[in-house]
C-alpha cells in the first residue's frame, strides 16, 4: 500500500496499532452475504444470527456493518477495526424509487468509502448453487471494471449454505481451479500479480455457523497483508 493511504489507515502508538479498511461482499442475490455480514459482525457478541428465524427481505441497498478483531504480536495490541459493504446482488441500475441496483450501489459506494481502499473482496456464491458460482466470473469483472482491487487487495471465494448441500456439485478442484482464474483475470486485465497467498477460499453455513471463524481468519490474514503489520511491528522495534 502507499505510505500516504497506509498513514490515514493505520494509527500506531507505543504499543497499539489500530488499523482500519473495507471489506466488500458481491456476488448473486440470497447467497447469503447479508447474513455473513451479520455473523461475522455479531461475532465478538458471542452470538449469532439464526438464518432460519429470520425473513430479510432482499438487499436492493448499500448495507453497511463492522467488525473489530484484536490480536498480539509480540508487543503491539493490533486492532482491525473492518467495515464492511454489501453489494446487492441485483445486476445493472435499479428505476427512481426502487432501491439500489449493482451499479447504482457501486457508485454510492464511491462517495462513502473515502480512504476506505478494500482489503478483503468477498466473491460470494452458495454451494447449494452451482450458477451462483459460475457466475462469479460476471462479478468478479464487475469489480475489476470499478477498481474495487488495488495492488493489496484480498480476494475470498466464499462459499455459503454448506448445511444444505446436498450433492457435491462445487468440487474442490473448481473451487481451486476459480482461484486460478481470479488470479489470471486480475493480471490479465488490471496488472495486477497477485501472490497465491492473497487469493483463499472459505465454506460457510450462516445456519450452523461452520467456518465463521474461518472466514473470520482469512479476513484478519487480508488485513495483516494488505498493512505489512508484521514488516511493520519489526520496523518499529527497530526504531
Ligand atoms: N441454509 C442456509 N441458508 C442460508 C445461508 N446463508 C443465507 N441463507 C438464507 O438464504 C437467504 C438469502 O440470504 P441473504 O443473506 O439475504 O442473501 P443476499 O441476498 O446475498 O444478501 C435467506 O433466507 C437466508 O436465511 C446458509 O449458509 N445456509
Ligand atoms: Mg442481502
Amino acid at each position: 500500500m502507499d505510505s500516504s493511504n497506509k498513514k490515514k489507515l493505520l494509527i500506531c502508538r507505543e504499543t497499539d496499532i489500530i488499523c482500519t479498511g473495507g471489506v466488500v461482499f458481491i456476488g448473486d442475490g440470497a447467497v447469503g452475504k447479508t447474513h455473513t455480514a451479520l455473523n461475522l459482525a455479531s461475532y465478538k457478541k458471542g452470538s449469532f444470527y439464526a438464518t432460519d428465524c429470520t425473513n430479510l427481505s432482499k438487499s436492493v441497498n448499500l448495507e453497511f456493518d463492522y467488525f473489530i478483531l484484536y490480536s498480539n504480536i509480540e508487543k503491539y495490541k493490533v486492532t482491525i477495526s473492518s467495515q464492511l459493504y454489501i453489494l446487492p446482488g441485483q445486476k445493472g441500475r435499479a428505476e427512481a424509487g426502487q432501491g439500489l441496483a449493482f451499479e447504482d450501489a457501486v457508485d454510492m459506494y464511491f462517495n462513502v468509502r473515502s480512504i476506505n481502499d478494500i482489503m478483503a473482496l468477498i466473491l460470494t456464491y452458495s454451494l447449494a448453487d452451482i450458477r451462483t458460482f459460475q457466475n462469479l466470473e460476471y462479478w468478479l469483472d464487475r469489480a475489476i471494471d470499478h477498481e474495487l482491487i488495488s495492488d493489496y487487495t484480498n480476494v475470498i471465494l466464499l462459499g455459503t449454505h454448506l448445511d444444505h448441500v446436498i450433492s457435491l456439485d462445487i468440487t474442490d478442484n473448481m473451487i481451486s481451479d476459480g482461484e486460478v482464474f481470479v488470479k489470471q483475470r486480475i493480471d490479465e486485465k488490471l496488472g495486477i500479480e497477485m501472490s497465491t497467498d492473497r487469493i483463499s477460499s472459505v465454506k460457510i453455513s450462516n445456519l450452523n455457523r461452520t467456518g465463521i471463524d474461518e472466514l473470520q481468519d482469512s479476513v484478519s490474514k487480508a488485513f495483516f497483508r494488505a498493512f505489512e503489520i508484521e514488516k511493520f511491528t519489526q520496523q518499529a522495534n527497530l526504531e
